[in-house]
């Protein structure tokens, strides 16, 4: 099965898991093991979730996939790249919603404004099997909401509470149900404190302390046996976020997230499930400068995006076919603007746009047909269109964008397609895939409208570039495995020829705002680069009760030359689990080789080769009917100082540190 196949089954059983929560533990189960690498489950009390530290940020979470790395500019909202890509080259959806994030300098990913109580799991697809929700390259993160289902479980709930050492990170969280055969509703909140934090050796990282909240509802109401109507809100709210690895803080990121769904199952014989959704979310980010003791002048950045869309999604089987069809589109607001005070009261403070109030269009149809061809053969095959607008809406910053481009257009289009097809071959514990895609993407706003946005990676000033054309993607990938009951390995590689590649180029003819910069890059397209990933992950039962598993990631980027930055080197990690009826231990290790392939163009410094080493342990009490799981265990348990490829200006990592969950369920 590819994670395609596995996709659109999840999507066919969904219904089936909206039951009843027993039967969706089960039916999650029964997915083999090699499948389940592409879906994160999250949910705190589900079976499937064997992360030690559940109450980790979903972060944490994501990071343990094979195609994510995290980019960390200290210890709160880190970065996703897939397959090796920043977060402009992939669709980052939490239930099919677009969600956009208002900082100019990516200090908040949309996967900063969910927590794990809101999430059941992430289901991540590589390339242009991601293509569903909109256009990409990389390939796309969905995080799937929690969802109680429709059964006769009545009221039931958990409290969370978590301490970690060393940023004395204080957790907090509870969830409540109630669940009927018309009815169900799940209002959860979560609470984060954090203070500093330790890096090996003891050396306090100064501002990377944050404060969270959020609160999300849900519920729906069973209409009649084929048709439900559901709605969802997230709030987020952190605030006093530090980012040791920026010369800039976060006084407040705040985002509201905001939809209706209705859902008809067993519409005819031929379509199985149909979902409509309208959704709407805001994002509101300010950033702050005013707790760092010495800058060459004060800022106030903030900004704003605010997304509404709606879905379409059709799904069925006939005969060999599972099918899938979406019908998407959103509208999207983004600005953001900057303030320079002047350390001298007679000279005027600067102000200008960094996004110039920018509005996107994007509408398209995405459809997925899978055939199960005999018992060893089948195909996925994919294809998407999609039309996008973007409009610089604020004339000022339109007329300041055109002391670069005098040419430049008020307003953008460009149809975007993708297609890709895939064939399985498998025979009893083997499986061979092989796949071929094609994508395209539009430029994100920073790229095509940002003003003199300050990078300090490589301590540029970037400006976008309105007249590039489309990015486009040729991908080819591979994957094979074998699963038995003791052992399972895993073999996946893929290779992306991206043709009008943008990055920011450096232009001597420009000079920078920032003070100490190092000059002006130009977001260009380079005429070629290629990108390619490997993991080989493997699972082996050595007894009934020690589980041992291990897997390494490598992965390459280049144009002609030039290196492209922030590619992981080659990583490796494994996990040595017990498990005794209730009670399970774990050692791990995980460690990367001396980044030699660094890009020096781009700023980036070697990072040195590192292991570091972890254990915990995690046991479950039933008191009558309730449950107590107490989970605790010690990362980095040597101390070590060191850092990443994947550390913003190479911030050092946290050094030692205590964790301890309980959870109580009732
Ligand atoms: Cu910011």
């Amino acid at each position: 099965m590819t994670p395609q196949f596995s996709g659109v089954l999840l999507c066919l059983c969904f219904p089936l898991i909206t039951k009843a929560q027993q039967d969706a533990t089960h039916h999650h189960d029964s997915i083999p093991h090699a499948q389940l690498e592409n879906i994160i489950v999250i949910a705190q009390q589900h079976l499937s979730n064997k992360k030690t530290k559940v109450l980790s940020s979903l972060d944490g979470y994501l990071e343990n996939n094979n195609a994510v790395n995290m980019i960390k500019r200290g210890a709160y909202a880190w970065e996703p790249l897939l397959n090796g890509m920043a977060t402009e080259r992939s669709v980052i959806t939490i239930d099919g919603m677009r969600i956009f994030g208002a900082c100019t300098d990516k200090m908040d990913p949309v996967t900063s404004y969910v927590e794990i109580t809101n999430l059941s799991k992430a289901d991540i697809h590589s390339g242009q099997s991601g293509a569903a929700n909109g256009a990409t390259v990389a390939g796309s993160i969905d995080l799937v909401r929690k969802i109680p289902g429709f059964s006769d479980r009545g009221f039931n709930g958990s409290v969370f509470t978590g301490l970690e050492t060393s940023n004395m990170q204080k957790i907090a969280s509870t969830s409540l149900q109630y669940a009927s055969g018309r009815f169900y509703t799940d209002v959860d909140f979560t609470y984060r404190d954090a203070n500093n934090y330790k890096a090996g050796g003891g050396e306090e990282i100064l501002y990377s302390q944050f404060t969270k909240y959020n609160i999300s509802g849900i519920a729906g109401i069973k209409m009649n046996e084929h048709q439900q109507l559901s709605a969802s809100v997230i709030y987020d709210n952190a605030t006093d976020v530090g980012y040791p690895a920026l010369p800039m803080d976060v006084s407040l990121a705040r985002a509201f997230i905001g939809s209706a769904a209705y859902q008809y199952h067993h519409v005819s014989p031929f379509i199985e499930n149909w979902e409509t959704k309208f959704y709407y979310n805001t994002v509101t980010h300010i950033m702050d400068d005013s707790k760092r003791p010495e800058v060459p002048i004060r800022m106030d950045m903030p900004g704003w995006a605010k997304t509404g869309g709606f879905y379409s999604k059709l799904s069925g089987a006939e005969g060999k076919h599972n099918w899938l069809a979406n019908l998407s589109g959103y509208y999207n607001t983004s600005l953001a603007e900057m303030t320079m005070f002047s350390n001298n009261p007679a000279e005027k403070d600067m102000f200008m746009l960094t996004w110039p109030d920018v509005h996107s269009f994007y509408s398209g149809i995405f459809i997925e047909d899978n055939i199960a061809i005999n018992n060893n053969w089948s195909t996925v095959f994919t294809l998407g269109a999609g039309i996008n607008n973007n409009t610089v809406k604020d004339e000022q910053g339109l007329e300041s964008l055109k002391i670069f481009y005098p040419q430049m257009q008020k307003s953008n289009t460009r149809l975007l397609n993708n297609i890709s097809a895939k064939v399985n071959y498998r025979k009893q514990q083997w499986m061979l895939g092989a796949g071929i895609g094609y994508g395209e993407r539009a430029p994100a706003v920073s790229e095509a409208y940002g003003y003199y946005l300050f990078n300090s990676f490589d301590r540029f000033d970037y400006i976008g570039n309105p007249e590039m054309k489309k990015e486009r993607s040729l991908e080819l990938n591979t994957v094979s495995s074998f699963t038995s009951k003791k052992f399972s390995i895993k073999a996946q590689a893929d290779l992306f020829r991206i043709s009008g590649y943008i990055i920011g180029k450096p232009n001597p003819g420009f000079s920078p705002m920032t003070i100490g910069a190092n000059g002006v890059k130009v977001y260009e397209q380079l005429s070629q680069a290629m990108i390619f990933n490997a993991s080989l992950s493997a699972t082996c039962q050595l007894t009934k009760a020690f589980l041992l598993s291990g897997k390494t990631v490598y992965r390459a980027g280049r144009s002609g030359a030039l290196r492209l930055p922030l590619i992981q080197p080659l990583s490796y990690g494994t996990t040595l689990q017990y498990q005794l009826k209730q009670f399970t231990a774990e050692a791990s290790m995980e460690g990367a080789l001396d980044q030699t392939r660094y890009s020096a163009a781009f700023g980036e410094t070697p990072a040195k080769a590192y292991t570091v080493f972890n254990i915990s342990a995690s046991q479950q009490l039933n008191l009558h009917n309730h449950k107590l799981t107490i989970k605790a265990g010690i990362e980095n348990l040597l101390d070590k100082y060191y850092s990443t490829f994947a550390d913003w200006n190479r911030i050092p990592r946290m050094g030692r540190n205590i964790f301890i969950n309980v959870i109580y369920g009732f």
